[in-house]
Protein backbone atom coordinates (compact mmCIF):
# COMPACT_ATOMS: atom_id res chain seq x y z
CA UNK A 1 0.00 0.00 0.00
CA UNK A 2 1.32 3.39 -1.11
CA UNK A 3 0.79 6.28 1.10
CA UNK A 4 2.07 10.12 2.23
CA UNK A 5 3.43 10.37 5.50
CA UNK A 6 4.15 14.00 5.27
CA UNK A 7 1.55 16.59 4.00
CA UNK A 8 1.54 20.75 4.18
CA UNK A 9 -2.32 22.05 4.05
CA UNK A 10 -3.22 25.80 4.02
CA UNK A 11 -6.09 25.97 6.05
CA UNK A 12 -8.38 29.02 6.48
CA UNK A 13 -11.40 29.45 9.21
CA UNK A 14 -14.53 31.03 7.96
CA UNK A 15 -14.82 34.85 7.72
CA UNK A 16 -17.45 36.22 9.94
CA UNK A 17 -20.49 37.62 8.09
CA UNK A 18 -20.99 41.64 8.07
CA UNK A 19 -23.55 43.31 10.27
CA UNK A 20 -25.58 45.40 7.94
CA UNK A 21 -27.02 49.05 7.82
CA UNK A 22 -30.81 48.57 7.38
CA UNK A 23 -33.95 50.85 8.39
CA UNK A 24 -37.68 49.48 8.85
CA UNK A 25 -39.88 50.63 6.29
CA UNK A 26 -43.55 51.33 7.01
CA UNK A 27 -46.06 52.34 3.98
CA UNK A 28 -45.26 56.35 3.41
CA UNK A 29 -42.59 56.58 6.50
CA UNK A 30 -39.00 56.29 5.88
CA UNK A 31 -36.37 54.73 8.05
CA UNK A 32 -38.19 54.40 10.92
CA UNK A 33 -35.70 52.64 12.92
CA UNK A 34 -32.48 50.73 12.76
CA UNK A 35 -33.16 47.00 11.92
CA UNK A 36 -29.53 45.84 10.55
CA UNK A 37 -29.12 42.55 11.94
CA UNK A 38 -25.76 40.94 12.60
CA UNK A 39 -23.35 38.98 10.57
CA UNK A 40 -23.00 35.41 11.35
CA UNK A 41 -20.16 33.39 12.49
CA UNK A 42 -17.60 31.97 10.22
CA UNK A 43 -16.85 28.03 10.48
CA UNK A 44 -13.79 26.58 12.32
CA UNK A 45 -11.89 24.03 11.26
CA UNK A 46 -11.77 20.69 13.06
CA UNK A 47 -9.42 18.00 12.07
CA UNK A 48 -11.11 14.38 12.57
CA UNK A 49 -8.92 11.01 13.48
CA UNK A 50 -10.39 7.64 10.92
CA UNK A 51 -9.08 4.29 10.41
CA UNK A 52 -7.90 4.92 7.58
CA UNK A 53 -4.61 5.31 6.13
CA UNK A 54 -5.47 5.90 2.65
CA UNK A 55 -7.21 9.49 3.31
CA UNK A 56 -3.89 11.14 3.51
CA UNK A 57 -4.06 10.46 -0.56
CA UNK A 58 -7.06 12.61 -0.78
CA UNK A 59 -4.62 16.12 -0.27
CA UNK A 60 -1.85 14.95 -2.55
CA UNK A 61 -3.65 17.52 -4.75
CA UNK A 62 -6.21 19.98 -2.93
CA UNK A 63 -3.59 21.62 -0.22
CA UNK A 64 -6.12 24.65 0.44
CA UNK A 65 -8.63 24.26 2.33
CA UNK A 66 -11.30 26.89 4.06
CA UNK A 67 -14.36 27.06 6.20
CA UNK A 68 -17.40 28.27 4.68
CA UNK A 69 -17.95 32.12 5.36
CA UNK A 70 -20.65 33.71 7.95
CA UNK A 71 -23.64 35.07 6.08
CA UNK A 72 -24.25 39.25 6.26
CA UNK A 73 -26.59 40.42 8.41
CA UNK A 74 -30.32 41.11 6.85
CA UNK A 75 -32.79 43.77 6.91
CA UNK A 76 -35.48 43.14 9.88
CA UNK A 77 -33.21 42.29 12.34
CA UNK A 78 -32.11 38.67 10.72
CA UNK A 79 -29.04 38.40 11.74
CA UNK A 80 -26.57 35.61 9.43
CA UNK A 81 -26.52 32.28 9.31
CA UNK A 82 -23.01 30.88 10.81
CA UNK A 83 -20.75 29.53 7.99
CA UNK A 84 -20.74 25.96 8.45
CA UNK A 85 -17.55 24.04 10.35
CA UNK A 86 -14.94 22.16 8.13
CA UNK A 87 -13.82 18.75 9.05
CA UNK A 88 -10.39 18.04 7.78
CA UNK A 89 -10.31 13.76 7.98
CA UNK A 90 -6.70 12.48 8.72
CA UNK A 91 -5.87 8.86 9.56
CA UNK A 92 -5.43 8.31 13.15
CA UNK A 93 -2.21 8.63 14.05
CA UNK A 94 -1.22 11.77 12.50
CA UNK A 95 0.59 14.80 13.86
CA UNK A 96 -0.56 18.08 13.23
CA UNK A 97 1.45 20.95 13.43
CA UNK A 98 0.31 24.64 13.36
CA UNK A 99 3.27 26.22 11.38
CA UNK A 100 2.30 29.80 12.29
CA UNK A 101 2.19 28.89 16.15
CA UNK A 102 4.40 25.89 16.61
CA UNK A 103 1.28 24.04 18.32
CA UNK A 104 1.68 20.23 17.72
CA UNK A 105 -1.94 18.32 18.14
CA UNK A 106 -1.73 13.83 18.21
CA UNK A 107 -4.51 12.43 16.80
CA UNK A 108 -4.42 9.31 18.74
CA UNK A 109 -8.05 7.87 19.22
CA UNK A 110 -10.58 6.95 16.20
CA UNK A 111 -13.33 9.52 15.57
CA UNK A 112 -11.42 11.93 18.20
CA UNK A 113 -11.81 15.63 16.91
CA UNK A 114 -10.25 18.78 17.97
CA UNK A 115 -10.45 22.55 16.71
CA UNK A 116 -7.37 23.80 15.14
CA UNK A 117 -8.87 27.04 13.67
CA UNK A 118 -11.58 29.48 15.21
CA UNK A 119 -13.81 30.95 12.72
CA UNK A 120 -13.93 34.93 12.22
CA UNK A 121 -16.84 36.54 14.41
CA UNK A 122 -19.86 38.21 12.52
CA UNK A 123 -20.18 41.95 12.72
CA UNK A 124 -22.47 43.76 14.03
CA UNK A 125 -25.51 45.28 12.44
CA UNK A 126 -26.72 48.77 13.20
CA UNK A 127 -29.46 47.86 15.16
CA UNK A 128 -27.16 47.07 18.24
CA UNK A 129 -26.28 50.60 18.24
CA UNK A 130 -29.23 52.30 18.63
CA UNK A 131 -29.41 53.65 22.30
CA UNK A 132 -31.58 56.58 23.58
CA UNK A 133 -29.00 59.11 22.46
CA UNK A 134 -28.67 57.62 19.20
CA UNK A 135 -31.73 56.47 17.65
CA UNK A 136 -31.04 56.29 13.94
CA UNK A 137 -26.88 55.01 14.09
CA UNK A 138 -25.76 54.24 10.75
CA UNK A 139 -23.04 52.58 11.65
CA UNK A 140 -22.27 49.06 11.34
CA UNK A 141 -18.70 46.67 11.79
CA UNK A 142 -17.54 44.18 9.33
CA UNK A 143 -17.00 40.63 9.89
CA UNK A 144 -13.45 38.98 11.73
CA UNK A 145 -11.29 37.17 9.38
CA UNK A 146 -10.89 33.39 10.50
CA UNK A 147 -7.38 32.37 12.03
CA UNK A 148 -5.47 30.85 9.42
CA UNK A 149 -2.08 28.80 9.40
CA UNK A 150 -0.57 26.43 7.22
CA UNK A 151 -0.25 22.97 9.03
CA UNK A 152 2.30 20.43 8.56
CA UNK A 153 0.85 17.01 9.10
CA UNK A 154 3.42 14.03 9.56
CA UNK A 155 2.11 10.24 9.87
CA UNK A 156 3.51 8.04 12.58
CA UNK A 157 2.00 4.92 11.47
CA UNK A 158 0.09 3.16 14.62
CA UNK A 159 1.68 0.11 14.04
CA UNK A 160 1.87 -3.09 16.30
CA UNK A 161 5.22 -4.48 15.55
CA UNK A 162 7.75 -3.60 12.82
CA UNK A 163 10.35 -5.01 10.60
CA UNK A 164 13.80 -3.56 11.42
CA UNK A 165 17.02 -5.04 9.91
CA UNK A 166 19.61 -4.69 6.97
CA UNK A 167 18.22 -4.37 3.14
CA UNK A 168 18.41 -7.55 1.63
CA UNK A 169 17.34 -9.40 5.32
CA UNK A 170 13.93 -10.45 3.75
CA UNK A 171 11.14 -8.50 5.83
CA UNK A 172 9.01 -7.70 3.00
CA UNK A 173 9.00 -11.34 1.92
CA UNK A 174 8.34 -11.87 5.54
CA UNK A 175 5.39 -9.66 5.86
CA UNK A 176 3.76 -10.66 2.18
CA UNK A 177 4.74 -14.55 3.87
CA UNK A 178 2.27 -13.50 6.96
CA UNK A 179 -0.03 -11.28 6.01
CA UNK A 180 -1.77 -10.63 2.44
CA UNK A 181 0.20 -7.84 1.90
CA UNK A 182 1.75 -7.42 -1.31
CA UNK A 183 5.07 -5.80 -1.02
CA UNK A 184 7.78 -5.38 -3.35
CA UNK A 185 10.58 -7.74 -3.07
CA UNK A 186 14.05 -8.02 -4.96
CA UNK A 187 17.26 -9.80 -4.99
CA UNK A 188 19.08 -6.57 -4.59
CA UNK A 189 19.25 -3.64 -1.73
CA UNK A 190 16.95 -1.04 -0.73
CA UNK A 191 13.56 -2.22 -2.49
CA UNK A 192 11.54 -1.10 -0.02
CA UNK A 193 11.31 2.30 -0.61
CA UNK A 194 8.22 3.21 1.73
CA UNK A 195 6.55 0.95 4.08
CA UNK A 196 4.01 -1.61 3.51
CA UNK A 197 1.80 -2.45 6.51
CA UNK A 198 -0.16 -5.58 6.78
CA UNK A 199 -2.38 -7.20 9.12
CA UNK A 200 -2.26 -10.14 10.97
CA UNK A 201 -4.53 -11.75 12.98
CA UNK A 202 -6.23 -8.03 13.84
CA UNK A 203 -2.43 -6.57 14.43
CA UNK A 204 -0.83 -4.09 12.33
CA UNK A 205 2.70 -4.74 11.16
CA UNK A 206 4.83 -3.01 8.74
CA UNK A 207 7.93 -3.36 6.93
CA UNK A 208 10.46 -0.43 6.19
CA UNK A 209 12.90 0.21 4.44
CA UNK A 210 16.66 -1.64 5.26
CA UNK A 211 18.56 0.31 7.86
CA UNK A 212 22.51 0.22 7.42
CA UNK A 213 25.51 1.93 9.55
CA UNK A 214 25.07 5.35 9.68
CA UNK A 215 21.08 5.16 8.70
CA UNK A 216 20.33 7.20 12.78
CA UNK A 217 22.33 9.91 11.17
CA UNK A 218 20.77 9.51 7.54
CA UNK A 219 22.69 7.52 5.74
CA UNK A 220 20.47 5.30 3.28
CA UNK A 221 16.73 5.53 3.03
CA UNK A 222 15.64 3.85 6.26
CA UNK A 223 15.85 7.35 8.14
CA UNK A 224 13.16 8.76 7.27
CA UNK A 225 11.21 6.01 8.57
CA UNK A 226 12.66 4.95 11.28
CA UNK A 227 9.94 7.39 13.57
CA UNK A 228 7.60 4.86 11.50
CA UNK A 229 8.74 2.21 14.34
CA UNK A 230 8.92 5.14 17.59
CA UNK A 231 5.33 4.11 18.30
CA UNK A 232 4.75 0.07 17.82
CA UNK A 233 4.67 -2.02 20.71
CA UNK A 234 7.34 -4.47 19.16
CA UNK A 235 10.54 -4.79 16.65
CA UNK A 236 10.64 -7.60 14.39
CA UNK A 237 14.44 -7.72 13.72
CA UNK A 238 15.02 -9.78 10.67
CA UNK A 239 18.51 -11.14 10.22
CA UNK A 240 19.35 -13.01 7.39
CA UNK A 241 21.29 -16.51 7.71
CA UNK A 242 23.49 -15.10 4.83
CA UNK A 243 25.32 -13.07 7.39
CA UNK A 244 28.75 -14.64 8.43
CA UNK A 245 28.30 -13.25 11.73
CA UNK A 246 24.89 -12.80 13.05
CA UNK A 247 25.75 -11.26 16.19
CA UNK A 248 27.60 -8.57 14.67
CA UNK A 249 24.49 -7.42 11.98
CA UNK A 250 22.40 -7.73 15.47
CA UNK A 251 24.28 -4.84 17.06
CA UNK A 252 25.37 -2.56 14.12
CA UNK A 253 21.20 -2.28 13.63
CA UNK A 254 21.10 -2.55 17.82
CA UNK A 255 23.29 0.48 17.70
CA UNK A 256 21.30 2.59 14.62
CA UNK A 257 18.32 2.20 16.78
CA UNK A 258 19.96 3.31 20.19
CA UNK A 259 21.27 6.39 18.75
CA UNK A 260 17.99 7.67 16.55
CA UNK A 261 16.11 6.81 19.66
CA UNK A 262 17.01 5.30 23.04
CA UNK A 263 13.35 4.36 23.37
CA UNK A 264 13.49 1.91 20.67
CA UNK A 265 15.49 -0.64 21.94
CA UNK A 266 13.59 -0.96 25.39
CA UNK A 267 10.81 -1.86 23.14
CA UNK A 268 9.81 -5.90 23.24
CA UNK A 269 11.97 -7.18 20.44
CA UNK A 270 11.72 -10.70 18.78
CA UNK A 271 14.58 -12.17 16.18
CA UNK A 272 13.80 -13.47 13.23
CA UNK A 273 16.78 -15.30 11.47
CA UNK A 274 15.29 -15.59 8.09
CA UNK A 275 16.27 -17.55 4.65
CA UNK A 276 17.12 -20.75 6.77
CA UNK A 277 16.83 -22.68 3.73
CA UNK A 278 20.22 -21.60 2.32
CA UNK A 279 22.32 -22.70 5.01
CA UNK A 280 22.84 -26.12 6.71
CA UNK A 281 20.49 -27.02 10.27
CA UNK A 282 23.75 -26.99 11.95
CA UNK A 283 24.71 -23.39 11.15
CA UNK A 284 20.62 -22.24 12.00
CA UNK A 285 21.11 -23.83 15.66
CA UNK A 286 24.76 -22.19 15.78
CA UNK A 287 23.22 -19.08 14.97
CA UNK A 288 20.23 -19.44 17.14
CA UNK A 289 22.82 -19.94 20.02
CA UNK A 290 24.79 -16.85 19.20
CA UNK A 291 21.70 -14.67 19.38
CA UNK A 292 19.97 -16.29 22.32
CA UNK A 293 22.95 -14.02 24.30
CA UNK A 294 21.67 -11.26 23.18
CA UNK A 295 18.32 -11.70 23.24
CA UNK A 296 16.33 -14.75 24.15
CA UNK A 297 13.37 -14.58 21.64
CA UNK A 298 14.74 -16.09 18.94
CA UNK A 299 12.92 -17.41 16.05
CA UNK A 300 13.14 -18.64 13.00
CA UNK A 301 12.09 -19.34 9.04
CA UNK A 302 12.26 -19.67 5.40
CA UNK A 303 9.32 -18.11 3.36
CA UNK A 304 9.32 -20.98 1.17
CA UNK A 305 8.91 -23.73 4.08
CA UNK A 306 4.88 -23.10 4.58
CA UNK A 307 5.30 -25.20 8.05
CA UNK A 308 7.93 -23.15 9.02
CA UNK A 309 5.72 -19.93 8.41
CA UNK A 310 2.64 -20.63 10.09
CA UNK A 311 4.94 -21.75 13.27
CA UNK A 312 6.49 -18.47 12.69
CA UNK A 313 3.07 -16.54 12.63
CA UNK A 314 2.35 -18.26 15.74
CA UNK A 315 5.30 -17.52 17.59
CA UNK A 316 4.59 -13.78 16.80
CA UNK A 317 0.76 -13.82 17.67
CA UNK A 318 1.55 -15.22 20.75
CA UNK A 319 4.51 -12.66 21.54
CA UNK A 320 1.66 -10.00 20.18
CA UNK A 321 -0.91 -11.00 22.38
CA UNK A 322 1.34 -10.78 25.79
CA UNK A 323 2.06 -7.79 25.29
N1 LIG B 1 16.08 -18.46 -0.26
C1 LIG B 1 15.36 -17.54 0.37
N2 LIG B 1 15.31 -16.31 -0.13
C2 LIG B 1 14.59 -15.38 0.53
C3 LIG B 1 13.87 -15.68 1.73
N3 LIG B 1 13.27 -14.58 2.15
C4 LIG B 1 13.57 -13.61 1.26
N4 LIG B 1 14.37 -14.09 0.29
C5 LIG B 1 14.92 -13.35 -0.85
O1 LIG B 1 15.75 -12.30 -0.36
C6 LIG B 1 15.69 -11.18 -1.22
C7 LIG B 1 15.35 -9.94 -0.42
O2 LIG B 1 14.05 -10.05 0.06
P1 LIG B 1 13.16 -8.78 0.47
O3 LIG B 1 11.97 -9.32 1.13
O4 LIG B 1 12.99 -7.87 -0.67
O5 LIG B 1 14.14 -8.12 1.53
P2 LIG B 1 13.95 -6.76 2.35
O6 LIG B 1 14.54 -6.98 3.69
O7 LIG B 1 12.53 -6.32 2.30
O8 LIG B 1 14.90 -5.79 1.51
P3 LIG B 1 14.83 -4.18 1.38
O9 LIG B 1 13.44 -3.79 1.08
O10 LIG B 1 15.75 -3.90 0.26
O11 LIG B 1 15.35 -3.66 2.67
C8 LIG B 1 14.68 -11.51 -2.29
O12 LIG B 1 15.34 -11.95 -3.43
C9 LIG B 1 13.86 -12.64 -1.67
O13 LIG B 1 13.32 -13.51 -2.63
C10 LIG B 1 13.95 -17.03 2.22
O14 LIG B 1 13.38 -17.41 3.25
N5 LIG B 1 14.71 -17.90 1.50
MG1 LIG C 1 11.76 -4.68 1.56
Amino acid sequence: MAFIDEIQLSIKAGKGGDGVVRWLHEKGKEYMGPSGGDGGKGGDVYVKALRDLSILARYRNVKQFEAEKGADGSRNSRDGKAGEDLVIELPLGSVITNLKTGKKITLLNDGESVRILKGGNGGVGNEEFRSSTNIRPDRATPGKEGEAADFLIELELLVDAGFVGFPNAGKSSLLNALTRANAKVGDYKFTTLEPNLGELYGFIIADIPGLIEGASEGKGLGHAFLRHIKRTKMIIHCISLENEDVAAAYTTIRDELKTYDESLILKKEVVVLTKTDLVTPAAVKDAVKKIKKLNKDVLTVSIIDDEAVKKLKDGLVKVLRGL
